[in-house]
C-alpha cells in the first residue's frame, strides 16, 4: 500500500477511528500532531498544503490529501471485513457513518470538546445558548444506539465493521462530555465486545 500519513491531533475521535480502522486492518500509519488550540490547522499553509477545510484528520495517501475522517477510515477499510461485501449491508454500514456524522458526533463530540477542552467558564453566548440542544441530541443518539443494540452484537452484520468502529471512537469517551452510559446498558456492552477484540488499541495508545 502507497505510504500512509494520518495528519491529526490525537486525542480527537474522529482521527481516534482512523487509527483503530488501521490497527484492524493491519496497516502502518506516520503520525503527524498539531495543536488544534494553538490554530495550527487555520495557518496559510495547512489550508493550502492539506485541508482548506482546516481541521484534522486528514489522511495523506502518498502526495494526495483526504480530509474527512470517515472517508479515510474506509480508504483504509476498503477491501477488508471490515467493509460488508453484501451491497444492501455496505449502504447499511454507509447509513450509520453519515448518521454519526449528522447525529452523534455533532453532538457528543462538541460536548465534550466545550467541556473538556475550551471550559464552560470560557463557551462563547451563542456556545452556551446551543449546550443544552447538544445535550439532547447526544442523549438521543445514545438511545437509538442502544435501541438498535438490544437486537444484535454489532451494527450492520454479525461481526465487526467499520460502522462499529466509527461509532465506538466517540461513544466510549462520551462521560467525558457528562453524558452517563448508566441508562445504556446495550451501548455498554457493546463497548466492551469492542474493546476486548485482539486488535483493539486505546485512544491513548
Ligand atoms: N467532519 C470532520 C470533522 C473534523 C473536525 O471537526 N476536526 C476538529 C477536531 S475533531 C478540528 O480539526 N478542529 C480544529 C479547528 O476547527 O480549527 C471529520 O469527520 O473529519
Amino acid at each position: 500500500m502507497t505510504a500512509l500519513t494520518l495528519h491529526e491531533y490525537a486525542a480527537s475521535g474522529n482521527c481516534y477511528k482512523i487509527r483503530l480502522t488501521a490497527a484492524h486492518a493491519g496497516v502502518r500509519l506516520a503520525r503527524r500532531e498539531y495543536d488544534i488550540m494553538a490554530g495550527e490547522t487555520r495557518t496559510a499553509e495547512f489550508l493550502s498544503q492539506v485541508n482548506p477545510n482546516g481541521r484534522i484528520p486528514v489522511l495523506q495517501v502518498g502526495p494526495d490529501f483526504l480530509p474527512e475522517s470517515n472517508a479515510a477510515a474506509f480508504y483504509i477499510a476498503d477491501g477488508t471485513p471490515l467493509i460488508p461485501s453484501d451491497r444492501f449491508e455496505r449502504a447499511d454500514m454507509l447509513r450509520w457513518l453519515f448518521w454519526e456524522q449528522y447525529n452523534h458526533e455533532p453532538n457528543i463530540a462538541t460536548v465534550r470538546f466545550w467541556k473538556g477542552w475550551v471550559g464552560f467558564d470560557n463557551l462563547d453566548p451563542v456556545q452556551r445558548a446551543n449546550l443544552p440542544g447538544k445535550q439532547a441530541g447526544g442523549e438521543a443518539a445514545l438511545a437509538l444506539m442502544d435501541e438498535h443494540l438490544q437486537r444484535r452484537d454489532w451494527f450492520v452484520i454479525d461481526r465487526l465493521t467499520l460502522a462499529d468502529i466509527c461509532l465506538y471512537a466517540y461513544t466510549h469517551v462520551a462521560e467525558e462530555g457528562g453524558f452517563s452510559l448508566q441508562p445504556y446498558p446495550n451501548v455498554r456492552a457493546w463497548l466492551a465486545r469492542v474493546a476486548a477484540l485482539p486488535c483493539h488499541i486505546r485512544i491513548t495508545d
